[in-house]
């Protein structure tokens, strides 16, 4: 047998030297798999494929994604502490649920987590009457902050339909236009919007949307609304009465409302203008309100504040699994306080005389 020459040997080490870098990744990412499949046999006994588990708990279970194809390094953050953070704000509510402020989470993070689920979001925004003058404002805004990356539709409620604005929105993202009637009374156009969320869900999102948000038109966006805001039923506190004891809050105080809450209820005071969460949750929200509504109207009584009276009275019984501090519905006409580190969504300075078809 010929000796092997230099260049053959040359071959066969490098060959091997690729074969071993190959083994070694392979039985790397092969690891990571196995412990996790091994994970779950163990964790619920029953084997079930980790693919399954995922989908079923997709919406809890919150995968931190690889970096990249080569490594299994991940998104590289500060370190998060438990005992270091803001101390001015409280961060969660009594039933547990966060309390989203500036400074509690990581934008970056977050993103990461959620653009791998592949969500899609619906806002809802009703510009009928006077009110389309805010429309243009509202939808550049919310193209520059809300759910920025993300597939977002945006349902616009109007009984001016060719008086909606053109925006350019970035791919994925687009305006829906339904035309509704108008109405002399500001307070029927409010509180309808809770009827027209219900059909709106049943008709169109079930089967297409993971999440939706109603808001005013007549504010503006001027910093992030994303991920963060995320959960079953999200609820934003009013901030008018934040600063308030609960007997100071303006709910409907008439017992013989459906909106009626005693002075010694009610956790918060919530916006009727910025509210969300899941399809499930917020169809319940809306078709409950509107009932509630409806049924006080047949007897000849209408809650304080419309539909916003029977969302705070929804929301004491059936208490929100996330609440957005008021950056997420300022007024413009009200200055900064201390612990509002950033106004992400505000109502704009406006003459409601000027604006309603009633005052
Ligand atoms: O679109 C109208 N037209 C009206 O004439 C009265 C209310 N509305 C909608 O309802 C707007 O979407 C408003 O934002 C919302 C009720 N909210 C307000 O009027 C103030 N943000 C309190």
């Amino acid at each position: 047998m010929h000796a092997l020459n230099g260049k053959t040997v040359t071959v066969i080490l490098l060959t091997a030297l690729m074969l071993g870098v190959l083994y070694c990744y392979i039985s790397q990412t092969f690891r990571f798999v196995v412990s996790f499949q091994e994970e779950q046999e163990t964790d619920d006994s029953s084997f079930r494929s980790s693919a399954s588990v995922v989908l079923k708990t997709h919406v809890f279970h919150l995968v931190a994604p690889d970096q990249n194809m080569w490594d299994y390094r991940h998104l590289q953050y500060k370190q998060p502490s438990i005992v270091e953070g803001r101390t001015d704000v409280v961060t969660v509510t009594p039933w547990l649920a966060p309390v989203v402020w500036e400074g509690t989470f990581n934008p970056v993070l977050l993103d990461s987590i959620y653009q791998q689920q592949n969500i899609s979001v619906a806002a809802t925004v009703f510009a009928v009457g006077k009110y389309i003058m805010f429309l243009k404002n509202f939808l550049e805004t919310a193209e520059q902050h809300f759910f920025v990356g993300f597939r977002v539709h945006i349902y616009v409620f109007t009984d001016q339909p060719n008086e909606v604005p053109q925006v350019k929105m970035a791919d994925g993202r687009k305006v829906m236009v339904r035309s509704v009637p108008s109405s002399n009374r500001w307070q029927e156009i409010s509180a309808r919007r809770m009827e027209l969320i219900q059909t709106l869900i049943e008709e169109e999102l079930l089967k297409t949307t993971d999440y939706i948000f109603c808001l005013d038109v007549d504010s503006k966006f001027h910093g992030r609304w994303g991920a963060e805001s995320l959960g079953g039923l999200v609820a934003v506190i009013h901030p008018g009465y934040y600063w308030d004891s609960r007997s100071k809050f303006p709910y409907e105080r008439r017992p013989q409302s459906r909106a009626y809450v005693a002075p010694e209820e009610g956790d918060f005071y919530y916006c009727g203008g910025a509210f969300g969460g899941s399809l499930q949750e917020v169809h319940l929200l809306a078709k409950t309100c509107r009932l509630n509504f409806e049924n006080d109207a047949v007897e000849g009584i209408e809650a304080a504040w419309q539909e916003e009276s029977h969302l705070n009275r929804y929301m004491w019984i059936n208490k929100p699994s996330k609440v957005l501090s008021p950056e997420y519905l300022w007024q413009d006409f009200k200055s900064r306080n201390r612990e509002i580190h950033i106004i992400r969504f505000s109502g704009v300075v406006k003459n409601y005389a000027d604006i309603r078809p009633n005052v």
